[in-house]
């Protein structure tokens, strides 16, 4: 599966090594990309810059129980919710699982808005490009070359 990881408060490359410490006991064959430093997309307020990477890797867990997982993880780096978007010392959002399609509360997969968002598919593309969407049936980097285009 297919997790993005971000961090736009305090020390962002920390936060963001935790979570690959925590990851790479969660998951098997875990690879991640390199961080990439980007700017806030859809935020309100003072608009400082993201860190953001991607990992991908396997599990044997639901997705329910993964989502728990990452949940925990960013609770673990004091990961507050005043309100949408609120600047965030780690967000883990899981974008693809597999081929499943899951609409339930609070569990979303995959990510509704991943493919329109540059900051999940470079680095996504850089390390998994021909995982595939199961809605669109495209890969990632089909996607990712897709946005460049009509831009
Ligand atoms: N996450 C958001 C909203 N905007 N912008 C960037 N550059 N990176 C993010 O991770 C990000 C964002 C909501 O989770
Ligand atoms: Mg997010
Ligand atoms: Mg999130």
């Amino acid at each position: 599966m297919a997790i993005a990881l971000g961090s736009d408060v305090g020390d962002r490359r920390a936060h963001l090594d935790f979570a690959v410490a925590r990851l790479g006991a969660l998951l098997a064959h875990l690879k991640v990309s390199r961080y990439y430093e980007t700017e806030p997309v859809g935020v309100v307020g003072p608009q400082t810059p993201f860190l953001n990477a991607a990992a991908v890797g396997d599990t044997t867990l639901s997705a329910r129980r993964l989502l728990d997982a990452l949940m925990a993880i960013e609770h673990e780096r004091g990961r507050t919710r005043p309100h949408p978007n609120a600047p965030r010392t780690l967000d883990l959002d899981l974008i693809l699982f597999g081929d499943l399609v899951i609409d339930e509360p609070g569990l979303v997969v995959p990510h509704p808005r991943f493919r329109e968002r540059r900051f999940v598919l470079e680095p996504l593309a850089e390390i998994a490009p021909d995982l595939r969407d199961p809605l669109s049936g495209r890969t990632v980097g089909t996607l990712l070359a897709t946005m460049e285009h009509s831009l």
